[in-house]
């Protein structure tokens, strides 16, 4: 049996709820409720002392860390379209992964957990360092995004899955960047049935 904890209104789960939705592997829906703190609960550190959705426990497998489980769930059913095998290929999308969760992923729990679930208590300077690294690195991902459908050809993979769960997430700040290939990309993601499945009911 797979299992995932997640919350609707994490931006680290939609990108796994994405995937499991949208080549429809079984899983049974634990959601977390952030907002009561049950992810301090005893009962949800025993499974990840990180105290951090998502969290997938498969049989006798236990993973935290959102790109560990998509890689993991990927390599489980030979999803060779969204984690492709062949070297430079792979290369691509480990190095967009790496990217979301470095670069990306930062500037947006800046903007959106100090503006969106802070609001008056959020941390003003975070807000304004978030939006001065949005600057550039919207800019870095319009050009990277230049003359290709999905950010690394012509077929999304996790990759996309990971960057679409940013995006969504600056949506929420009304935050995502006007340019035109992000927004080009922006809608194509968003015709995925996945992707819709993984939105919070707002
Ligand atoms: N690196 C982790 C980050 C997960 C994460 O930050 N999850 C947030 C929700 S989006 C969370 O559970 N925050 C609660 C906390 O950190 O205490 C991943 O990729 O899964």
């Amino acid at each position: 049996m797979t299992e995932l904890y997640f919350s609707p209104i994490s931006q680290h789960s939609r990108r796994v709820v994405s995937l499991l939705e949208e080549v429809g592997i079984p899983y049974v829906a634990k959601p977390v409720d952030m907002m009561k703190g049950e992810y301090l609960s005893e009962a949800f550190l025993a499974i990840n002392p990180n105290h951090q959705v998502p969290t997938l426990i498969d049989g006798d497998i236990t993973l935290h860390e959102s790109h560990a489980i998509l890689r993991y769930l990927c390599t489980k059913h030979e999803l060779n379209d969204w984690y492709p095998s062949e070297l430079a290929q792979r290369a691509q999308v480990e190095q967009w992964l790496d990217w979301t969760q470095c670069r990306m992923s930062p500037a947006v729990v800046d903007i959106v957990f100090n503006s969106v679930f802070l609001g008056e208590k959020g941390d003003k300077k975070a807000i304004e360092r978030g939006f001065k690294s949005l600057e550039e690195i919207s800019q870095i991902l319009d050009n990277a995004l230049t003359g290709k459908e999905f950010i690394t050809g012509s077929k999304p993979t996790i990759a996309d899955l990971a960057l679409a769960s940013n995006i969504f997430h600056l949506g929420l700040a009304k935050a995502i960047p006007n340019h035109a290939h992000i927004q080009a990309w922006f809608a194509r993601m968003s015709e995925l049935k996945g992707y819709q499945k993984s939105l919070p009911n707002m």
